[in-house]
């Protein structure tokens, strides 16, 4: 991330502790839901080491989720089965806004932080520990009351016309998340995390409205952790479409998707920031033949500059082949080390 040169890419993958090992489902069995997954600190630790134990990945992520910020803010978050994350009191309108409070995170997010400490001494300093948080524009999405109906990639919609309706109101809640976000970056940075990662996921979505929407509030979180020493990546899909806004935010690495040209992204801001990515990991459900073509791809078209870090464009599916990600680690590794 500080674009220092190494013997071989540094390689992890977003998710990588989740559905696709069955080491994961079982855990998560035994433990009843993923939320009691998420407040169990030595259960959270156990499910971060997993897939270190079964691959030589280069870092570490906290095993918890971007949606804790508006748990705590008093939301309620549940899991329903294959609808994905809901809340019981999601933002209607304006007055829901009123009720919303930063959290504390030595008080209301513990759990997150006590899982950051017990993940660090577990590692054992072998790799870095990734910290992160939702981008406050991502956490908006998820907040928003979602149309009955609306499907997952639609999601985005209903926020977007909350934003049009009640500009004044969605400003205020993102600039309260803003604050929220900063504060837990900061306490996981205190926790133990080594590296700080915001996913924008939904950032693409605002379109022309990035600049107002997502933007100002990933400049804000930037700023606040300029006096960590932890290095800070932005994981923003159609990042691609923002390169100098996002470089200029005071970030050290970009998180791209598979849809974006790493190639076009290194040669554009290769030279200030490190940039992550971008395999499709669909390929991970594939062949062992597709996987090597395709990490040869990225490969050569990040170049041999120091500054890249091999990562999925997305985070791993939980279909994908758990024998394909040990393919895709050792490809990385050998071709990039023989590379140099
Ligand atoms: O067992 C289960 O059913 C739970 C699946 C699961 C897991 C393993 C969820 C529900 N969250 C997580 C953990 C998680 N989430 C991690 C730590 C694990 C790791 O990386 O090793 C991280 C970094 C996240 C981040 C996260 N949560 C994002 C950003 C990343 C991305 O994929 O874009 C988002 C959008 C979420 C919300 C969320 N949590 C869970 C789901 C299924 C979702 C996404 C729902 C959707 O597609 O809208």
């Amino acid at each position: 991330m500080l674009r220092q040169p190494t013997e071989r890419t540094p390689c992890w993958l977003m998710r990588q502790a989740g559905r696709y090992l069955p080491e994961y489902r079982a855990l998560r069995a035994q433990a009843g839901s993923f939320t009691e997954l998420l407040r169990q600190p030595e259960l959270a630790a156990e499910l971060a080491m997993q897939p270190l134990r079964r691959y030589d990945l280069d870092a570490a992520i906290v095993f918890s989720d971007i949606l804790t910020i508006p748990d705590a803010m008093g939301m309620e978050l549940y899991f329903t089965e294959g609808k994905g994350p809901r809340f019981a009191k999601p933002l209607h309108g304006p007055a829901d806004i009123d009720a919303l409070r930063a959290p504390d995170p030595n008080k209301d997010l513990s759990y997150v932080l006590q899982t950051v400490q017990l993940t660090r001494r577990r590692l054992d300093n072998t790799v870095p520990l990734i910290g992160f948080c939702g981008s406050p524009w991502t956490l908006f999405v998820y907040m928003v009351a979602k149309q009955e109906g609306c499907s997952s990639q639609e999601r985005a919609a209903s926020a977007l016309k909350f934003a049009a309706r009640y500009p004044l109101p969605t400003q205020q809640v993102l600039s309260l998340l803003a604050t929220a976000v900063g504060d837990l970056l900061l306490a996981q940075q205190a926790a133990g995390a080594q590296a700080l990662m915001v996913f924008d996921s939904w950032g693409g979505a605002t379109k022309q409205q990035f600049d107002h929407l997502s933007l100002p509030f990933l400049q804000q979180i930037c700023q606040r952790l300029k006096g960590t020493n932890a290095p800070v990546i932005l994981y923003v899909p159609g990042g691609e479409n923002w390169l100098p806004q996002l470089q200029q935010t005071g970030c050290d690495c970009i998180g791209l998707n598979q849809h974006a040209s790493l190639r076009a992204a290194r040669l554009a801001v290769g030279g200030t920031v490190a940039v992550q990515g971008n395999l499709n990991p669909e390929l991970l459900s594939q062949s062992e033949a597709q996987v090597r073509e395709g990490v040869r791809k990225v490969l050569g078209d990040a170049g041999k500059e120091p500054g890249h870090i091999f990562n999925l464009g997305h985070g791993i599916r939980p279909e994908a082949d758990p024998e394909l990600v040990q393919c895709m680690v050792e490809t990385v590794h050998s071709e990039s080390s023989a590379r140099r």
